[in-house]
Formats: structure tokens, C-alpha cells, sequence
């Protein structure tokens, strides 16, 4: 198809890349394996009925057109809002405690403003105009995992994928992949503050026409922060990564402080964010990290990566206009 040909910039090849919000839905709906079909480890794999929700939400994301449609409303059963409401209470204590300050402020308006509470789970298209409101972020319903090319392509138009399905009941704090709870609960709050928006499109713009290797470099370094990532406040290391604030074991593991005593091979190892160092550290996904990065603030994360993304090679600039939700490419003439 299209989007597996190579566009010819200034005699360069480049990877194809979507220039309007609308060639989004060219890539939506690619999603991996894994992101459709169950594999026999997953805990929802031998459950008729499980599989039979996962094709039907499949379904609303497969069929969903960007500005056409409204992300239509789904009806959670009694079970999917329990393990909601289960996830909820388990985070509200250590969301206190270990959650940045823009998270937590975002959490009182997504209360006051999208129904959020552990009673039930809100409707992703209230959460989306909630969003495209405060910081002009769009959010778009996807089968399951995508790569990370089209992913990341996806924030270059300050558009982020996102899943409506929920985890298998049977493990209600565990989940192989994400879920509704992970991207109501871990992303969405951040995705109030613009910074953070201004940071997640920065990977998403580099990534347009990038090569496999860099890529890569971006994948990591959109890991090592927006999933991942740590950051300085009032002299404490608080989660602003989704994958912490939406995992009770390992938000608690990544920011709680050295008790008397403790041994440093029980504790992660935390440094400093530096795009180029997270760029070219590859992570493990079915463990804790090992390694966290700490930003001074999210402004100063955003500053950094931006620097390094003008540092990736590549045959042109890319800046998106809000208005017409499109992408131009300057080229050096
Ligand atoms: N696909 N649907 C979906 N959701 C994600 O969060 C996601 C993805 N593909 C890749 C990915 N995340 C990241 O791990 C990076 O590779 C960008
Ligand atoms: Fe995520």
C-alpha cells in the first residue's frame, strides 16, 4: 500500500508519512499481532466472552474515521467497572503520595469534568473533548498495539492512540498490554498540561520520515519519559510516566525513598533525563525498569528533547499547524 512506499526529498528517500490529521486512519488500524488476537499466555485467552468484548471494541476503533465520527459511547458492564473501580482504589493512596503535581491537579478536573470515579468508567468521547479543550490534544480509538513508527507518527498530530478495552478479571492489576485503566488513568491526566503535550508531540514531529534506527531512539526515549518517566519536585522524585501511574507495584517501587539500611541492588537505578543517553539504552517490557530518568520539570524535559531531536538527521524540518491539522516540512534550499 501507500504507506509502505518511500517519498524523494531532495533526492533523499524518506519513509512515508502522513501529512493531514486525516491519513491517520491509514495507520490506526495496523495493529500488530499481538494487538488483535490474544496469545496463550494472555489471562483473557481461554475466555469466550472476554474474546468476544475484545473483537466488539476492535470493531468501534477499526470502523472509526477521524473527522467523521465521534468516538462513539460504550456501554461497560457490572464487571469491567469493577476491576475499573478495583484499579481505582488501589492508585488513589499512592497517587498522593507519588504522583507529580500536574497530575494530581488534572485528576480534581477530570473528577469535576468527565465523570471521573471509581463507580465508572468515563466515556472516552467526553474525555476527548475535555482534552481537546484544555491542551488541543485529539485522542483516537485503536484496536490494540500499533507500531511504534505509526504510533509515534499519531503525537506528531498532537493525536494520541488509545485503547477502550479492558484488562481480563481474573487479574485485575496486572495487564500485558494497554488497556482502557492505563490510558484513562496513566496518560490522560497528563495529557491536560500542555507541556506535556508540547513534549509527546516533539517525539511524535521526529518521528515523520524517520529511519528505523532512529525510530528506535525515539521509541526509548518516549519509554524512558512518557511511559517511564520521573521528575523533581519539592526535593522528592514524583511519576509522571503512565506506565507508573497506572501500575501499583512498580510507582511505589520507582519513588519511594531509601528506607535506613537498604541495600542498593534492591533499589532502581535513577538518572539524570538526557534524551541521548535514554536513546540508546534499550529497555525490558515484562519486568520493572532498571533504570528510571529524572527530569527537573517538565518544561526542562521538553527543552531537552526537542534539542535532541534537531539533532536527528533528516532531510527536512516538520512543524504542524493546529488550524488545518497539517504537517509542512521546510527544506533547506
Ligand atoms: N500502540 N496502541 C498502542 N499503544 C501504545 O501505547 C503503544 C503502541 N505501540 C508502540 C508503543 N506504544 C510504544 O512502546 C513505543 O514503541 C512508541
Ligand atoms: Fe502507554
Amino acid at each position: 500500500g501507500m504507506t509502505d512506499r518511500l517519498l524523494v526529498l531532495d533526492e533523499k528517500e524518506v519513509h512515508w508519512f502522513p501529512r493531514h490529521i486525516s491519513e491517520l486512519d491509514l495507520i490506526a488500524n495496523r495493529t500488530l499481532d499481538a494487538g488483535v488476537d490474544l496469545e496463550a499466555d494472555h489471562p483473557g485467552f481461554h475466555d469466550v466472552e472476554y474474546r468476544k468484548r475484545r473483537a466488539l471494541l476492535a470493531d468501534v476503533a477499526l470502523r472509526y474515521r477521524m473527522h467523521h465520527d465521534a468516538i462513539p459511547a460504550t456501554e461497560y458492564t457490572r464487571e469491567e467497572v469493577e476491576t475499573w473501580g478495583l484499579v481505582w482504589d488501589t492508585m488513589t493512596d499512592l497517587w498522593e503520595k507519588y504522583a507529580c503535581k500536574e497530575y494530581k491537579k488534572s485528576m480534581r478536573l477530570m473528577e469535576k469534568h468527565c465523570n471521573y470515579s471509581r463507580d465508572a468508567i468515563p466515556q472516552l468521547s467526553s474525555v476527548a473533548s475535555f482534552l481537546k479543550q484544555q491542551s488541543n490534544l485529539r485522542l483516537r480509538p485503536v484496536a490494540g498495539l500499533i507500531s511504534s513508527r505509526d504510533f509515534l507518527n499519531g503525537l506528531a498530530f498532537r493525536t494520541f492512540f488509545c485503547t477502550q478495552y479492558i484488562r481480563h478479571p481474573s487479574r485485575p492489576l496486572y495487564t500485558p498490554e494497554p488497556d482502557i485503566c492505563h490510558e484513562l488513568l496513566g496518560h490522560v491526566p497528563m495529557f491536560v498540561d500542555r507541556d506535556f503535550c508540547d513534549f509527546s508531540q516533539e517525539i511524535g514531529l521526529a518521528s515523520l520520515g524517520a529511519s528505523d534506527d532512529d525510530i528506535t531512539r525515539l521509541a526509548r526515549c518516549y519509554w524512558y519519559s512518557v511511559e517511564f518517566g520521573l521528575c523533581r519536585e519539592d526535593g522528592k522524585n514524583k511519576a509522571y510516566g503512565a506506565g507508573l501511574l497506572s501500575s501499583f507495584g512498580e510507582l511505589e517501587y520507582a519513588c519511594r525513598e531509601r528506607v535506613e539500611g537498604e541495600e542498593d541492588d534492591k533499589r532502581p537505578e535513577i538518572r539524570p533525563w538526557d534524551p541521548e543517553v535514554a536513546a540508546n539504552l534499550a529497555f525490558p517490557i515484562t519486568t520493572y525498569q532498571p533504570v528510571y530518568f529524572l527530569a527537573d520539570s517538565l518544561q526542562d524535559g521538553k527543552l531537552k528533547m526537542r534539542k535532541y531531536c534537531e539533532g536527528l538527521s533528516r532531510p527536512f524540518h516538520a512543524l504542524f499547524n493546529s488550524q488545518t491539522e497539517t504537517v509542512y516540512i521546510d527544506r533547506p534550499v
